[in-house]
């Protein structure tokens, strides 16, 4: 790490803690090709801008503020350096909240046009949740059709993005506590688009000169995709594809197989990808694969489109965001199909060096060196086959291959609702059991731990570090994005991870059958743990709201303006946030006082930047037990648990799946789940009915 961080370079054995990506990274030096990893020991970071110490919003400048005395300096204009560093965070904000709920919007498209019969190949698959998302939005259900209900959610969805007057309808879903603070201090957000557009408005040369002032409004436009854009994507998205519930799959590279015509979904959105999904399984597709001489065809994932489409289908994630190119250098894929967000350019003149065809799809997102296949959802299904047939064609064009054999099996497809669901049964769902292990201190807190890869960090390294740290100090963790594939190559979303969690939280864990790491979906679904803090907070015994809570929320390799949305997003719901890497704002004293103990003092929750591992772990904890020690609950004892292990009892149920197939789990623990077995939750566990 310190390496690292000195002169910007990595050393080759600390580039990833991840082998296969080793591996991959030995073979692109000797095919002597260049990745993000071997760019990035030519490209030091900017120390002015990566410090927030550059000003580059008018033509007078670009105003760098350098040297001891930087922060007594101005800008032309006179901008001092708490203004400049807010402004660019501020920015940031709005670019992660434009991108997340742009997204959202698109989800909310494509529920319209289903609700009104154009969009052939998709249904409103999980009607529960449909009920669910109206009854947020005070749309009648009785008596009502289900694309009738689907057309009044989904303009109402659409108007969140641009009304003109109210406010965003789901900062209702906060507790009452953080709602009122919300309006007392101006911040509720009043609709997306609004709070982006005002955000660049205000942060133009010349407008909001007050670095307290603009990062408040920061605080106001996160909100607008936390409990705004990327909730209703997260929310359209169970509408249309169906809630998660747990299934096993598995990861890294190894994914990809040799014999078969493998196709890699990148990006973000699940539309596409799904209908790939059921092309992937097309007995006349896949005849035409073994036609061409493949064994069948494979899909895989790369970044958060790989998670919407695991969550849901138990599809294999080939890897994060600094996999997309690795994939690529196995010269094993036929196809990568990009939509938006967090694809690189160098995949371009990349798979140009290969067989591979990159394929983008969105009108927002082309690409130099792709074939562009324009995602239309009135014909989604014929897309998907054309993608397929394209990439069968590929198939006999198959240079030397090098698939790295790593893959490790996981548990994904963690809800809200299935959370409920496991602790209470369907009729009478709670967070009962999980509120009361925090208080008995057998869980000592819970951590997200979320977000990117970093090619300035070593890949993964302190993802893991934290979700191993945690987990053995009895710190329960959700995950979501890169930072979730990250773990689960790491092994820690396997069913064998409960013997390294600490002993009261492996025994809550047992006891409610669910595993100590959750993954709970994609960078949107973040929006899945404001929802599952919320009730936490509002079950009793731990106060009121989100900053009463143990709980802290980490991204310790963030790389994009969506996770500084994300990170911003959380503290002005009252989390405590620590991101890893750098801060957008060291060089001003000003800005990082604000968003520490300024924010705490407002909202709650704040946002610091530790870039240092054992520090970050160290910071946690400390927070996590001044949130104990504020409730009067019990000081965390390891001690005292962990004699009731149910070892036994899942042992044998794991011998007895492994023996029998299609055996139905839902309402017994996840652990247990055999290999490769999955099923479809999409109507929302109808079949528990007999559980009231
Ligand atoms: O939205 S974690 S690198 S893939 S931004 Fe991108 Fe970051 Fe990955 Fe998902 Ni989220
Ligand atoms: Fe310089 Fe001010 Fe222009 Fe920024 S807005 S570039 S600080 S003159």
């Amino acid at each position: 790490m310190d390496d690292v961080k000195k002169d910007g370079a990595v050393p080759a054995a600390a580039k990833s803690i991840d082998p296969a990506a080793l591996e991959m990274l030995a073979h692109a030096d000797e095919c002597g090709i260049a990745t993000a990893f071997s760019r990035a020991d030519h490209m030091k970071p900017c120390p002015i801008g990566e410090s927030g110490a550059c000003c580059r919003i008018c033509s007078m400048g670009p105003c760098r503020l350098v040297g001891k005395d930087a922060e007594q300096k101005t800008g032309i204009c006179g901008a001092d350096m708490s203004t400049i560093a807010a402004r660019h965070f501020a920015r940031q904000v709005a670019g992660g909240v434009a991108a997340h709920s742009d997204h959202g919007r698109d989800m909310a498209m494509t529920l319209r046009a289903v609700a009104k019969g154009e969009a052939a190949g998709y249904k409103v698959k999980d009607e529960q949740k449909l009920a669910a998302v109206a009854g947020y939005m005070g749309i009648a259900t009785a008596g009502r059709e289900v694309n009738e209900i689907a057309l009044d959610v989904a303009d109402k969805a659409l108007e969140q993005f641009g009304q003109p007057h109210g406010e965003i309808i789901y900062t209702r879903r906060a507790t009452p506590k953080r709602q009122k603070l919300w309006r007392e201090l101006g911040l509720t957000p009043r609709a997306v688009d609004r709070e982006v557009t005002e955000i660049m408005h205000r942060t133009h040369e010349g407008v909001d000169l007050d670095a307290e002032n603009i990062l408040k409004s920061a605080l106001r436009c996160s909100l607008a995709d936390g409990w705004g854009g990327a909730m209703l994507s997260t929310d359209i998205s169970d509408i249309l594809f169906g809630t998660p519930s747990p299934l096993s799959s598995e990861v890294n590279l190894g994914v990809l197989k040799d014999d078969q015509v493998n196709v890699i979904v990148h990006g973000h959105e699940p539309t596409l990808s799904a209908m790939l999904v059921e092309a992937s399984r097309d007995p006349e597709l896949i005849a035409e694969a073994q036609a061409a001489g493949a064994k069948g065809i494979n899909l895989a994932g790369i970044c958060c489109t790989s998670n919407e489409i695991l969550m849901r289908y138990g599809i294999p994630a080939a890897g994060n965001f600094l996999h997309q190119e690795l994939a690529v250098l196995t010269g094993a894929v036929e196809v990568m199909v990009v939509d938006v967000q967090c694809i690189m350019q160098a995949l371009g003149p990349l798979t140009q060096r290969f067989h591979t065809q990159l394929i983008t799809t969105s009108p927002k997102a082309k690409i130099p060196g792709a074939v562009h296949v324009e995602f239309d959802e009135h014909r989604a299904p014929q897309t998907a086959a054309e993608i397929m047939r394209m990439a069968i064609a590929n198939y006999p064009n198959r240079g030397p291959i090098h698939i790295p054999d790593y893959h490790e099996p996981l548990i994904a497809g963690f809800s809200h609702e299935y959370l409920n669901y496991m602790q209470g049964g369907f009729h009478r769902g709670s967070f009962r059991p999980l509120n009361d292990a925090i208080i008995a201190g057998r869980v000592r807190g819970l951590a997200g731990v979320v977000g990117c890869n970093n090619v300035r960090v070593t890949q993964d390294e302190g993802i893991v570090e934290m979700i191993k740290r945690f987990i053995a100090q009895d710190v329960m963790v959700v995950v979501t994005g890169c930072a979730a594939t990250a773990g689960a190559k790491a092994g820690y979303l396997s069913p064998e991870i409960l013997d390294s969690a600490g002993p009261g939280l492996r025994e809550v864990m047992e006891a409610i059958g669910i595993p100590p790491v959750l993954h709970l979906g994609s960078c949107v679904d973040n929006s899945r743990i404001l929802t599952v803090l919320t009730q936490v907070a509002t079950e009793g015994g731990l106060g009121e709201d989100i900053d009463d809570l143990p709980a802290v929320g980490l991204c310790p390799e963030w790389m994009c303006e969506k996770a500084i949305a994300i990170g911003t997003y959380f503290a002005a719901s009252g989390a405590h946030v620590i991101f890893g890497v750098s801060s957008p704002v060291k060089a001003s004293t000003e800005a990082t006082r604000l968003m520490t103990t300024g924010w705490e003092e407002m909202v709650g929750g704040d946002l610091e930047f530790i870039p240092d591992w054992d520090q970050m772990f160290a910071r946690s904890l400390e927070l996590i037990d001044a949130k104990r020690a504020a409730l009067k609950l019990p000081a965390y004892e390891p001690t005292q648990f962990g004699d009731s292990g149910d070892s036994l009892y899942f042992a044998a149920i794991r011998e007895y799946l492994a023996a029998h197939d299609e055996v139905e789990t839902v309402g017994a623990p996840v652990y247990p789940l055999a290999e490769g077995h999955s099923h479809d939750h999409g109507h929302g566990h109808s079949h528990d009915e007999g559980d009231a």
